[in-house]
């Protein structure tokens, strides 16, 4: 089926911007609030190609930390923005 070639541009455009998000699994390891930061231990996130790892990333926005402790079960959502890991959503798990 043929598309309208604008139709195929913006829909090109829209992946190229759509953010490499994905869910995964870790533990809170280290906060540092002040400069937005969270190390977290997780598992493998195979869209960000990375192994389970611990690692530092930053908090988009930084209030996502408030209520996080070192020690706790999360589940997040990262993304790569500007060669920096981000997380985007963090939620304690039960
Ligand atoms: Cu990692």
């Amino acid at each position: 089926m043929l598309r309208p070639p604008a139709l195929s541009l913006l829909a090109a455009l829209a992946l190229l911007a759509a953010p490499a998000a994905q869910a995964a699994e870790g533990v809170v390891r280290k906060l540092q609030p002040a400069q937005a930061k969270v190390t977290l231990a997780h598992g493998e996130i195979k869209e960000l190609g990375m192994p389970a790892m611990t690692m530092a990333y930053r908090a988009r926005p930084p209030s996502l930390l408030d209520g996080l402790a070192v020690g706790d079960r999360v589940e997040f959502t990262a993304e790569k923005v500007d060669g920096q890991y981000v997380v985007t959503a963090i939620r304690k798990k039960r």
